[in-house]
């Protein structure tokens, strides 16, 4: 009798270890985009610098105001709004194309992003 309790342990263990494949197989899928690299944009000195920045299909481009003036990344399909001292904005480029963004509230600041 002991030994059929064994066996039906080992049996429950075997099953409950199943479902566990498929997460481990999605984990992995996660772990390859994420080698995808992200491109940084400072806000400095009332620009974007780099004020030309060319990319991948698929990638990230992240500005960060790096200095005391507020500003924002604004284009016909994204827009931060107001960025202060230290906070960055994110975005990703799905599509090839150039886009040309500037800062609302200082429109003389502008950038391009070339994605390929
Ligand atoms: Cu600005």
């Amino acid at each position: 009798m002991k030994k059929l309790l064994f066996v039906f342990g080992i049996l429950a263990l075997l099953t409950a270890c199943e479902p566990a494949a498929p997460t481990k197989e999605g984990s992995l899928s996660v772990t390859s985009t994420a080698t995808l690299s992200v491109q940084n944009v400072s806000i400095e000195s009332f620009s974007f610098n780099p004020g030309v920045l060319n990319v991948s299909k698929g990638e990230t481009v992240t500005w960060t105001n790096n200095e005391n003036a507020a500003h924002t990344v604004t284009s016909d399909l994204f827009d931060s709004g107001q960025m202060k001292n230290g906070e960055s904005y994110s975005y990703t480029f799905d599509a090839p194309g150039t886009y040309e963004y500037y800062c609302g509230i200082h429109p003389s600041m502008t950038g391009t992003i070339n994605v390929q």
